[in-house]
């Protein structure tokens, strides 16, 4: 084919493309690549909030509307790499709520679920199916799908938490639906703990018994408190072999199932002894960190890129590692971190991959 041919092919095709548009068609082979990335190519890129800066926002936005207005105060979360999604990662949305002293953020439900992690302050609480959970720092909590929730603060001091939602995924498959509860605050059924005793202690309810009515997806403990977490990883990390890539990590478990505590999101809490240097992994699912304790270091490869992304973090900062990106974590003091992700998705569908490499540093 001479030069002549070549170009009037191309300006042929660019004709054809051009001509085609209107009737709703594009030529795959134009797209072919990226469509079909050899390996995982994320839009999104490492990135973390630090608390410092964070925090003076938040009290902002305390100062200029309340939690009943804006029904959720939130700051969220946005990943740089797909800005104006409100997302943290393709599947996941994550923001930092903040709730005053005599606050309370109206009950409602929607298909969306939620997670919470408690960032600063105690003595909030997370109303779910009728049972409140008393918030502190590290708590864990889950929202269910299409459960009623609303959150108040009685005690007199803010109280600042994550939150992560499968927003993204739900909106992905449209299908969200959502409805407020017909009052403020749904009624309290019974008391606090009754939930952790029922489903929190290694114990269930006879088959018959009405606590142990039908749960969907979702675990029916819906609060892990992190003296108890963090008693487990202190105790594993003097008499359990750490691993030298994750530390001491384990992985919030849904009671009823073994599986994970929510259908879309898994959660996980690591400890990481002072001094240590984490070997390099990656995953298919992107996770977004907070961290509980410690100061050290996420040292994060984009696919293909040359220089690492070097993230520094200390108490209550949070950052994100995407998709398929190499990682390892150093702690120069004894650090916890908590982290969710979407592996529960990828597991369920038979994608999820995991590379733990060896250190090339
Ligand atoms: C929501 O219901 C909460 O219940 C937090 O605290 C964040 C973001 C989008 C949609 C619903 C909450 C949310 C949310």
């Amino acid at each position: 084919m001479n030069d002549a041919t070549k170009k009037d092919l191309r300006a042929e095709r660019q004709r054809l493309y051009a001509d085609m548009r209107p009737a709703n068609l594009t030529p795959l082979w134009e797209s072919l690549h990226a469509l079909v990335p050899k390996s995982p190519a994320s839009p999104c890129v490492p990135a973390l909030w630090r608390y410092d800066e964070v925090r003076p926002f938040l009290a902002r936005a305390g100062e200029v509307i309340s939690a009943e207005e804006a029904v959720r105060r939130v700051l969220i979360l946005e990943n740089p790499g797909i800005p104006g999604q409100s997302a943290i990662t393709q599947s996941l949305y994550a923001g930092l709520q903040l709730i005053l002293p005599g606050e309370v953020a109206p009950s409602h439900r929607h298909v969306q679920t939620a997670l919470r992690f408690v960032v600063e302050g105690s003595g909030a609480f997370t109303a779910v199916n009728g049972e409140r959970a008393t918030m502190h720092p590290g708590d864990f909590i889950i929202t269910p799908s299409w459960t009623f929730h609303d959150h108040g603060n009685e005690a007199d001091v803010p109280v600042v938490w994550l939150d992560g939602l499968d927003i993204p995924t739900v909106r992905l498959l449209d299908a969200g639906f959502a409805e407020d509860f017909p009052a403020r605050q749904q009624p309290v059924e019974r008391g606090e703990g009754t939930n952790l005793a029922r489903f929190g202690e290694n114990l269930a309810p006879m088959p018959g018994d009405a606590g142990a009515r039908p749960h969907g997806a979702a675990s029916p403990l819906f609060a892990w408190p992190y003296a108890r977490s963090r008693a487990a990883l202190e105790r594993l990390r003097r008499d359990a072999p750490i691993d030298p890539w994750q530390g001491t990590k384990m992985r919030y478990l849904n009671p009823a199932t073994g599986g994970w505590p929510m259908p879309t999101i898994g959660a996980y809490l690591q400890l990481l002894p002072a001094g240590f240097e984490g070997r390099p992994w990656r995953q298919t699912d992107g996770i977004v960190y907070s961290v509980v304790e410690g100061r050290g270091r996420a040292t994060i490869e984009r696919p293909g890129a040359d220089a690492p992304t070097v993230l520094e973090f200390g108490p209550r900062d949070h950052f994100v590692v995407p998709s398929w990106h190499t990682c390892r974590l150093s702690a120069s003091e004894e650090s916890v971190l908590f982290g969710f992700s979407d592996r529960p998705i990828h597991e369920a569908l038979a994608m999820h991959r995991e590379e733990r490499l060896d250190d090339a540093r």
